[in-house]
Protein backbone atom coordinates (compact mmCIF):
# COMPACT_ATOMS: atom_id res chain seq x y z
CA UNK A 1 0.00 0.00 0.00
CA UNK A 2 1.53 3.11 -0.84
CA UNK A 3 0.33 7.21 0.02
CA UNK A 4 0.37 9.79 -1.98
CA UNK A 5 1.72 12.98 -0.28
CA UNK A 6 0.24 16.06 -1.18
CA UNK A 7 3.90 17.82 -0.92
CA UNK A 8 7.15 16.06 -0.89
CA UNK A 9 8.48 16.32 3.28
CA UNK A 10 11.26 18.70 3.56
CA UNK A 11 13.00 15.80 5.53
CA UNK A 12 13.14 12.45 5.44
CA UNK A 13 13.59 10.94 1.81
CA UNK A 14 11.47 13.70 0.13
CA UNK A 15 9.83 11.42 -1.82
CA UNK A 16 6.18 11.92 -2.86
CA UNK A 17 4.91 8.72 -2.56
CA UNK A 18 5.28 6.99 0.63
CA UNK A 19 5.92 3.18 0.93
CA UNK A 20 7.84 0.41 -0.94
CA UNK A 21 7.65 0.58 -4.43
CA UNK A 22 8.74 -1.72 -6.85
CA UNK A 23 9.05 -0.67 -10.24
CA UNK A 24 7.03 -2.50 -12.72
CA UNK A 25 4.56 -2.87 -10.46
CA UNK A 26 0.70 -2.64 -11.15
CA UNK A 27 -0.75 0.22 -8.94
CA UNK A 28 -4.38 0.60 -8.51
CA UNK A 29 -5.14 4.48 -7.35
CA UNK A 30 -8.23 4.65 -4.43
CA UNK A 31 -10.01 7.74 -4.26
CA UNK A 32 -13.56 9.28 -2.87
CA UNK A 33 -14.85 11.45 -5.25
CA UNK A 34 -14.33 12.21 -8.72
CA UNK A 35 -14.94 15.18 -10.51
CA UNK A 36 -12.84 16.30 -13.14
CA UNK A 37 -10.41 13.65 -12.52
CA UNK A 38 -7.41 15.52 -12.16
CA UNK A 39 -6.86 14.42 -8.62
CA UNK A 40 -6.18 11.38 -9.74
CA UNK A 41 -4.15 11.46 -12.59
CA UNK A 42 -1.75 13.78 -10.73
CA UNK A 43 -1.73 10.64 -8.14
CA UNK A 44 -1.11 9.19 -11.95
CA UNK A 45 1.90 10.89 -12.74
CA UNK A 46 3.68 10.63 -9.40
CA UNK A 47 3.17 6.86 -9.52
CA UNK A 48 4.56 6.70 -12.91
CA UNK A 49 7.17 8.42 -12.87
CA UNK A 50 8.57 6.02 -9.66
CA UNK A 51 8.31 3.35 -12.67
CA UNK A 52 4.88 1.75 -11.52
CA UNK A 53 2.13 1.15 -13.87
CA UNK A 54 -1.61 2.75 -13.55
CA UNK A 55 -4.39 1.06 -15.48
CA UNK A 56 -7.34 1.38 -13.21
CA UNK A 57 -8.97 3.80 -10.53
CA UNK A 58 -12.17 3.18 -7.65
CA UNK A 59 -13.86 5.90 -6.63
CA UNK A 60 -16.60 5.91 -4.00
CA UNK A 61 -18.74 8.56 -6.28
CA UNK A 62 -18.36 9.37 -9.90
CA UNK A 63 -19.81 12.98 -10.07
CA UNK A 64 -20.31 12.23 -13.92
CA UNK A 65 -19.10 15.73 -14.62
CA UNK A 66 -16.34 14.33 -17.76
CA UNK A 67 -13.36 12.69 -15.29
CA UNK A 68 -14.20 9.01 -16.40
CA UNK A 69 -13.33 10.41 -19.81
CA UNK A 70 -10.88 12.81 -19.16
CA UNK A 71 -8.63 8.96 -17.00
CA UNK A 72 -10.25 7.41 -19.67
CA UNK A 73 -7.91 9.79 -22.21
CA UNK A 74 -4.88 8.95 -20.10
CA UNK A 75 -5.25 5.23 -20.25
CA UNK A 76 -6.74 4.88 -16.55
CA UNK A 77 -10.37 2.85 -16.39
CA UNK A 78 -12.59 4.34 -13.45
CA UNK A 79 -14.42 2.37 -11.38
CA UNK A 80 -17.27 3.62 -8.87
CA UNK A 81 -19.31 2.06 -6.66
CA UNK A 82 -22.07 4.53 -7.10
CA UNK A 83 -22.57 7.26 -10.09
CA UNK A 84 -23.95 10.86 -9.03
CA UNK A 85 -27.64 9.70 -10.80
CA UNK A 86 -27.15 6.48 -8.78
CA UNK A 87 -27.22 8.29 -5.78
CA UNK A 88 -30.15 11.06 -6.92
CA UNK A 89 -32.37 8.18 -7.74
CA UNK A 90 -32.02 5.85 -4.90
CA UNK A 91 -32.01 9.39 -2.62
CA UNK A 92 -35.41 10.15 -4.78
CA UNK A 93 -36.64 6.74 -4.63
CA UNK A 94 -36.30 7.03 -0.39
CA UNK A 95 -38.49 10.34 -0.54
CA UNK A 96 -35.15 12.08 0.69
CA UNK A 97 -34.88 14.74 -2.22
CA UNK A 98 -37.92 16.09 -4.42
CA UNK A 99 -38.37 15.69 -7.94
CA UNK A 100 -37.42 19.93 -8.62
CA UNK A 101 -34.26 19.01 -6.76
CA UNK A 102 -32.95 15.81 -8.43
CA UNK A 103 -33.64 18.01 -11.78
CA UNK A 104 -31.52 21.13 -10.33
CA UNK A 105 -29.18 18.58 -9.72
CA UNK A 106 -28.87 16.98 -13.44
CA UNK A 107 -29.47 20.21 -15.07
CA UNK A 108 -25.97 21.53 -12.63
CA UNK A 109 -24.30 18.78 -14.19
CA UNK A 110 -24.64 18.96 -17.37
CA UNK A 111 -23.94 22.63 -17.18
CA UNK A 112 -20.20 21.79 -15.16
CA UNK A 113 -18.31 19.29 -17.43
CA UNK A 114 -14.83 19.15 -18.03
CA UNK A 115 -13.93 18.85 -21.35
CA UNK A 116 -11.18 16.39 -21.96
CA UNK A 117 -8.33 17.73 -23.15
CA UNK A 118 -5.17 15.27 -24.90
CA UNK A 119 -3.43 14.42 -21.50
CA UNK A 120 0.21 15.93 -21.52
CA UNK A 121 1.19 14.24 -18.44
CA UNK A 122 4.05 11.69 -20.67
CA UNK A 123 4.06 13.82 -23.86
CA UNK A 124 5.37 16.78 -21.39
CA UNK A 125 8.58 14.85 -20.27
CA UNK A 126 11.73 15.44 -22.16
CA UNK A 127 13.20 12.83 -23.93
CA UNK A 128 16.37 12.47 -21.59
CA UNK A 129 13.66 11.87 -18.02
CA UNK A 130 11.85 9.45 -19.89
CA UNK A 131 15.31 7.55 -20.34
CA UNK A 132 16.07 8.07 -16.49
CA UNK A 133 13.06 6.51 -15.78
CA UNK A 134 13.73 2.77 -13.78
CA UNK A 135 11.27 1.22 -15.92
CA UNK A 136 12.68 2.13 -19.38
CA UNK A 137 14.34 -0.46 -21.38
CA UNK A 138 17.86 -0.34 -22.17
CA UNK A 139 16.83 0.44 -25.87
CA UNK A 140 14.45 2.68 -25.67
CA UNK A 141 16.98 4.49 -22.94
CA UNK A 142 19.93 4.24 -25.77
CA UNK A 143 17.51 5.64 -28.15
CA UNK A 144 16.39 8.57 -26.50
CA UNK A 145 19.43 9.65 -24.93
CA UNK A 146 21.09 9.61 -28.73
CA UNK A 147 17.56 11.55 -29.71
CA UNK A 148 18.77 14.25 -27.17
CA UNK A 149 22.30 14.36 -27.79
CA UNK A 150 21.74 14.50 -31.93
CA UNK A 151 18.59 16.63 -31.69
CA UNK A 152 16.73 14.15 -33.59
CA UNK A 153 13.26 12.62 -33.60
CA UNK A 154 14.19 11.71 -37.04
CA UNK A 155 13.74 7.95 -38.26
CA UNK A 156 14.56 7.97 -42.54
CA UNK A 157 13.38 4.88 -44.26
CA UNK A 158 15.52 4.15 -46.35
CA UNK A 159 13.49 2.22 -48.80
CA UNK A 160 16.20 1.59 -51.72
CA UNK A 161 16.57 -1.52 -53.67
CA UNK A 162 21.17 -1.28 -54.15
CA UNK A 163 23.04 -2.09 -51.51
CA UNK A 164 25.57 0.66 -52.57
CA UNK A 165 22.51 3.08 -52.26
CA UNK A 166 21.66 2.04 -48.88
CA UNK A 167 25.21 2.25 -47.51
CA UNK A 168 25.46 6.25 -49.13
CA UNK A 169 22.38 7.07 -47.46
CA UNK A 170 23.35 5.82 -43.93
CA UNK A 171 26.81 7.98 -44.16
CA UNK A 172 25.21 10.86 -46.03
CA UNK A 173 21.94 11.11 -43.21
CA UNK A 174 23.47 9.48 -40.57
CA UNK A 175 24.63 12.57 -38.61
CA UNK A 176 21.20 13.51 -38.88
CA UNK A 177 18.64 10.83 -38.02
CA UNK A 178 18.50 8.79 -34.29
CA UNK A 179 17.22 6.13 -36.42
CA UNK A 180 17.59 4.08 -39.85
CA UNK A 181 14.82 1.93 -41.38
CA UNK A 182 15.37 -1.04 -43.89
CA UNK A 183 13.41 -2.95 -46.05
CA UNK A 184 16.29 -5.61 -46.27
CA UNK A 185 14.16 -8.03 -48.39
CA UNK A 186 13.86 -5.29 -51.06
CA UNK A 187 17.37 -4.81 -51.66
CA UNK A 188 18.70 -6.88 -55.00
CA UNK A 189 22.01 -7.39 -53.55
CA UNK A 190 21.92 -8.25 -50.18
CA UNK A 191 25.33 -9.65 -48.89
CA UNK A 192 26.25 -10.08 -44.56
CA UNK A 193 29.05 -7.56 -45.64
CA UNK A 194 26.16 -4.88 -46.16
CA UNK A 195 24.65 -5.94 -42.79
CA UNK A 196 28.39 -5.20 -41.29
CA UNK A 197 28.83 -1.82 -43.02
CA UNK A 198 25.55 -0.70 -42.07
CA UNK A 199 26.65 -1.13 -38.28
CA UNK A 200 29.85 0.58 -38.71
CA UNK A 201 28.25 3.39 -40.17
CA UNK A 202 25.75 3.07 -37.24
CA UNK A 203 28.70 3.42 -35.18
CA UNK A 204 30.23 5.82 -36.29
CA UNK A 205 27.41 8.13 -36.98
CA UNK A 206 25.68 7.00 -33.64
CA UNK A 207 22.44 5.88 -34.81
CA UNK A 208 20.33 3.17 -34.26
CA UNK A 209 19.04 0.57 -37.02
CA UNK A 210 15.32 -0.76 -37.09
CA UNK A 211 14.51 -3.23 -39.75
CA UNK A 212 10.63 -2.85 -40.60
CA UNK A 213 10.65 -6.39 -41.28
CA UNK A 214 6.56 -6.88 -39.34
CA UNK A 215 6.57 -9.86 -38.42
CA UNK A 216 3.32 -11.78 -38.15
CA UNK A 217 3.59 -15.88 -37.77
CA UNK A 218 3.54 -17.85 -34.61
CA UNK A 219 6.37 -17.50 -32.46
CA UNK A 220 8.74 -20.86 -33.71
CA UNK A 221 8.67 -19.19 -37.46
CA UNK A 222 9.19 -15.65 -36.71
CA UNK A 223 12.11 -17.37 -34.53
CA UNK A 224 13.61 -18.57 -37.64
CA UNK A 225 12.98 -15.46 -39.66
CA UNK A 226 14.24 -13.31 -37.17
CA UNK A 227 17.66 -15.43 -36.43
CA UNK A 228 18.26 -17.54 -39.34
CA UNK A 229 17.59 -17.05 -43.44
CA UNK A 230 19.98 -15.02 -45.74
CA UNK A 231 19.51 -11.92 -43.94
CA UNK A 232 20.24 -12.95 -40.61
CA UNK A 233 18.32 -10.03 -39.02
CA UNK A 234 18.94 -10.55 -35.19
CA UNK A 235 22.59 -10.39 -35.75
CA UNK A 236 22.79 -7.00 -36.97
CA UNK A 237 19.32 -5.11 -36.65
CA UNK A 238 18.90 -3.33 -33.41
CA UNK A 239 14.94 -2.62 -33.29
CA UNK A 240 12.20 -5.21 -35.37
CA UNK A 241 8.63 -4.90 -35.33
CA UNK A 242 5.82 -6.50 -34.35
CA UNK A 243 2.04 -7.18 -36.32
CA UNK A 244 0.06 -8.09 -32.83
CA UNK A 245 -2.29 -10.16 -35.09
CA UNK A 246 -0.99 -13.68 -34.41
CA UNK A 247 -1.21 -12.66 -30.13
CA UNK A 248 1.60 -13.26 -27.78
CA UNK A 249 3.59 -15.74 -29.44
CA UNK A 250 5.11 -13.84 -31.72
CA UNK A 251 6.58 -11.78 -29.19
CA UNK A 252 7.54 -14.22 -27.01
CA UNK A 253 9.27 -16.21 -30.51
CA UNK A 254 11.45 -13.15 -31.31
CA UNK A 255 11.57 -12.17 -27.34
CA UNK A 256 13.53 -15.54 -26.93
CA UNK A 257 15.92 -14.70 -29.76
CA UNK A 258 16.40 -11.10 -29.07
CA UNK A 259 16.45 -10.78 -25.81
CA UNK A 260 19.63 -12.27 -24.93
CA UNK A 261 21.49 -9.96 -27.60
CA UNK A 262 19.89 -6.91 -26.10
CA UNK A 263 17.50 -5.81 -28.80
CA UNK A 264 14.43 -4.20 -28.77
CA UNK A 265 10.98 -4.56 -30.21
CA UNK A 266 7.73 -1.96 -31.56
CA UNK A 267 4.38 -3.61 -31.78
CA UNK A 268 2.33 -1.80 -34.65
CA UNK A 269 -0.87 -0.43 -33.30
CA UNK A 270 -1.84 1.58 -36.20
CA UNK A 271 -1.03 1.67 -39.60
CA UNK A 272 -1.23 4.46 -42.03
CA UNK A 273 -2.29 3.17 -44.86
CA UNK A 274 -5.70 3.73 -45.55
CA UNK A 275 -8.35 1.77 -44.76
CA UNK A 276 -5.94 0.19 -42.14
CA UNK A 277 -7.51 -2.46 -39.47
CA UNK A 278 -5.76 -1.71 -36.94
CA UNK A 279 -8.19 0.71 -35.34
CA UNK A 280 -9.96 0.63 -31.83
CA UNK A 281 -10.21 -2.96 -29.94
CA UNK A 282 -7.83 -4.18 -32.37
CA UNK A 283 -5.24 -0.96 -31.24
CA UNK A 284 -5.93 -1.70 -27.97
CA UNK A 285 -5.19 -5.29 -27.38
CA UNK A 286 -1.91 -4.24 -29.57
CA UNK A 287 -1.49 -1.85 -26.34
CA UNK A 288 -1.83 -4.25 -24.06
CA UNK A 289 0.85 -7.04 -25.66
CA UNK A 290 3.25 -4.23 -25.82
CA UNK A 291 2.64 -3.47 -22.38
CA UNK A 292 2.76 -7.09 -21.46
CA UNK A 293 5.76 -7.62 -22.55
CA UNK A 294 7.78 -4.79 -21.35
CA UNK A 295 11.64 -6.33 -20.73
CA UNK A 296 11.66 -6.95 -25.23
CA UNK A 297 8.85 -4.27 -26.52
CA UNK A 298 9.20 -0.56 -25.93
CA UNK A 299 6.99 0.98 -27.98
CA UNK A 300 4.41 1.15 -30.95
CA UNK A 301 4.42 1.86 -35.01
CA UNK A 302 0.93 4.18 -34.45
CA UNK A 303 -0.15 7.38 -35.93
CA UNK A 304 0.18 8.97 -32.55
CA UNK A 305 0.40 8.37 -28.59
CA UNK A 306 -1.52 4.97 -28.16
CA UNK A 307 -0.22 4.47 -24.94
CA UNK A 308 0.15 6.67 -21.56
CA UNK A 309 3.53 4.85 -20.23
CA UNK A 310 5.92 7.29 -20.39
CA UNK A 311 8.57 4.46 -21.09
CA UNK A 312 7.33 2.96 -24.15
CA UNK A 313 8.17 5.29 -27.20
CA UNK A 314 6.14 5.90 -30.44
CA UNK A 315 7.18 6.34 -33.89
CA UNK A 316 4.88 7.40 -36.93
CA UNK A 317 5.20 6.41 -40.22
CA UNK A 318 3.54 8.88 -43.08
CA UNK A 319 5.42 11.88 -42.54
CA UNK A 320 6.00 14.55 -45.18
CA UNK A 321 5.54 18.20 -44.83
CA UNK A 322 2.73 18.46 -46.75
CA UNK A 323 -0.34 16.19 -45.95
CA UNK A 324 -1.65 13.74 -48.48
CA UNK A 325 -1.34 10.88 -49.87
CA UNK A 326 0.43 8.63 -52.51
CA UNK A 327 -1.82 6.74 -55.20
CA UNK A 328 -1.40 3.19 -52.89
CA UNK A 329 -3.53 4.71 -49.71
CA UNK A 330 -0.47 6.25 -48.00
CA UNK A 331 -1.07 9.11 -45.59
CA UNK A 332 0.98 11.49 -44.58
CA UNK A 333 0.97 13.85 -41.51
CA UNK A 334 3.11 16.62 -41.14
CA UNK A 335 6.09 16.66 -38.47
CA UNK A 336 3.86 19.08 -36.37
CA UNK A 337 0.93 17.14 -36.25
CA UNK A 338 2.44 14.19 -35.43
CA UNK A 339 4.41 15.67 -33.00
CA UNK A 340 2.58 18.32 -30.72
CA UNK A 341 -0.85 17.35 -32.13
CA UNK A 342 -0.59 13.36 -31.87
CA UNK A 343 1.97 13.13 -28.78
CA UNK A 344 3.95 10.60 -31.13
CA UNK A 345 7.82 11.00 -30.32
CA UNK A 346 9.64 10.01 -33.72
CA UNK A 347 8.18 11.31 -37.13
CA UNK A 348 9.65 8.02 -39.69
CA UNK A 349 10.33 9.81 -43.39
CA UNK A 350 10.64 7.80 -46.51
CA UNK A 351 9.73 9.54 -49.87
CA UNK A 352 9.76 13.17 -48.37
CA UNK A 353 13.92 12.87 -47.92
CA UNK A 354 14.34 9.92 -50.78
CA UNK A 355 12.59 11.70 -53.46
CA UNK A 356 14.64 15.09 -52.82
CA UNK A 357 17.24 15.84 -55.47
CA UNK A 358 18.68 17.05 -51.97
CA UNK A 359 18.75 14.43 -49.34
CA UNK A 360 21.20 15.42 -47.23
CA UNK A 361 19.23 19.37 -46.99
CA UNK A 362 15.95 17.29 -47.15
CA UNK A 363 16.72 15.56 -43.80
CA UNK A 364 18.03 18.14 -42.14
CA UNK A 365 14.51 19.96 -42.70
CA UNK A 366 12.73 17.41 -41.04
CA UNK A 367 14.78 16.80 -38.62
CA UNK A 368 14.87 20.29 -37.38
CA UNK A 369 10.69 20.19 -38.15
CA UNK A 370 10.46 17.35 -35.91
CA UNK A 371 12.96 18.93 -33.32
CA UNK A 372 11.52 22.22 -32.82
CA UNK A 373 7.38 20.67 -32.41
CA UNK A 374 9.20 18.62 -29.57
CA UNK A 375 11.06 21.06 -28.23
CA UNK A 376 8.00 23.51 -28.26
CA UNK A 377 5.78 20.46 -26.65
CA UNK A 378 7.51 20.14 -23.26
CA UNK A 379 7.02 23.36 -23.01
CA UNK A 380 10.32 25.10 -24.71
CA UNK A 381 12.68 24.04 -22.33
CA UNK A 382 15.47 21.88 -23.35
O1 LIG B 1 1.75 2.03 -40.99
C1 LIG B 1 2.84 2.07 -41.53
C2 LIG B 1 3.93 1.39 -40.99
C3 LIG B 1 5.17 1.52 -41.60
S1 LIG B 1 6.53 0.85 -40.79
N1 LIG B 1 3.04 2.82 -42.63
C4 LIG B 1 4.24 2.92 -43.26
O2 LIG B 1 4.34 3.65 -44.25
N2 LIG B 1 5.32 2.24 -42.76
C5 LIG B 1 6.63 2.25 -43.45
O3 LIG B 1 7.13 3.58 -43.43
C6 LIG B 1 6.59 1.83 -44.91
O4 LIG B 1 6.85 0.46 -45.06
C7 LIG B 1 7.66 2.68 -45.54
O5 LIG B 1 8.91 2.02 -45.42
C8 LIG B 1 7.72 3.92 -44.68
C9 LIG B 1 6.98 5.10 -45.25
O6 LIG B 1 7.56 5.56 -46.42
P1 LIG B 1 7.12 6.93 -47.14
O7 LIG B 1 7.95 6.95 -48.38
O8 LIG B 1 5.67 6.87 -47.43
O9 LIG B 1 7.50 8.05 -46.18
Amino acid sequence: MLIRRKEAKDYGTKRLVEGAITPGETCLIIEDVVTSGSSVLETAEVLRREGLRVTDAIVLVDREQGGREKLAAAGIRLHSIYTLTQILEMLQRQGKVDTEMVEDVRRFIAENQVTAPIPTACTALSYSARAALPVTHPMAKRLLLLMEKKRSNLCVSADVTDAAELLRLAAELGPSICLLKTHVDILEDFTSDVSSQLRALALQHDFLIFEDRKFADIGNTVKHQYQGGIFRISSWADVVNVHAVPGPGVVRGLQEVGEPLGRGCLVIAEMSSKGSLATGPYTKAAVQLAEDHPSFVFGFIAGGKVSEQPQFLHLTPGVQMQPGGDSLGQQYQTPHDVIINKGSDIIIVGRGILSSSRRHEAADMYRRAGWEAYVARIGGKE
